[in-house]
């Protein structure tokens, strides 16, 4: 096993996922993969066990059914605390992250717990999006911070590094948040533990294969949450 762990959450990513996988293992980098898969009625878990016979470092988990992005990184993390990996890294399947970035993660990593790729850090960077998606995740980003007085300009973006004993100093069954809102809960988390976090600029391409599985429950979730984090760490709910 390798020291450092990428998970790649999927769910329909059929016509996505052996790229991914083959521009990460092309990498010069020594990373094992883990896709957590939500029993993809695509089956993208059948094309996964297809790779992994040539793969010795790609593993895979497939959860009964469709429970969001949140409990497939808890799933993942679990995985990666039982197989004691150093570092993981959180990439979607669909491109809009750059593998090429995970370098400059990991180099960060080497000084800070959390590392985010921003994409509004110094000026927003996001290729394709339109611009009612563009405003929405901007001004979500905009509350998030307002409200939790995080001091990070992308909460709720989904290409990190985490060190493992931030994960381990988390109480992962007390996370309910399934959509963006985990992201926001793992930094804010972070945060109030006092862990080091740096924030690092990064391009966002919009997808361009497969569905996006944002919905309007995701968006009212994250509403109702942000609030939540702040009220339960004030009734010091959230240590
Ligand atoms: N296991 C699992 N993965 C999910 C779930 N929802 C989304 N994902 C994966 O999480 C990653 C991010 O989801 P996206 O749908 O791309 O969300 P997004 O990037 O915010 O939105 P778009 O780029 O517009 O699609 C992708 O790899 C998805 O396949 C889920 O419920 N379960
Ligand atoms: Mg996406």
């Amino acid at each position: 096993m390798n020291e450092n762990l990428v998970i790649i959450p999927t769910y329909n990513e059929i016509n996505n996922i052996e790229f991914i996988i083959n521009k990460i293992t092309s990498l010069n980098i020594d990373v094992d993969i883990l896709v957590v898969d939500d029993n993809s009625p695509d089956k993208t878990y059948e094309k996964v066990e297809f790779l992994k016979k040539n793969i010795s470092n790609l593993y895979l988990i497939i959860n009964n059914k469709k429970s969001g992005i949140g409990k497939a990184y808890i799933k993942g993390f679990e995985f990666a605390i039982s197989n004691n990996y150093s570092k993981i890294i959180q990439i979607d399947a669909d491109m809009s992250h750059d593998p090429n970035d995970i370098y400059r993660l990991l180099k960060y990593s080497k000084n800070y717990d959390l590392v985010i790729g921003s994409r509004y850090i110094n000026g927003i960077r996001i290729v394709n999006w339109p611009l009612s998606r563009l405003a929405l995740s901007y001004f979500a980003n905009l509350y998030a911070k307002i409200i939790t007085g995080l001091n990070i300009y992308d909460c709720t973006g989904g290409y990190k590094c985490i060190d493992i004993d931030l994960l381990k100093s988390i109480n992962l069954n007390s996370i309910n948040s399934q959509g963006y809102s985990f992201q926001i809960e793992i930094n804010y988390r972070a945060c109030i533990k006092n862990f080091k976090i740096k924030e690092i600029p990064i391009i966002f391409t919009d997808r361009t294969i497969g569905k996006s599985k944002m919905s309007k429950r995701i968006i009212i979730e994250a509403i109702f949450i942000v609030p939540m984090l702040r009220l339960k760490k004030i009734l010091k709910l959230i240590k």
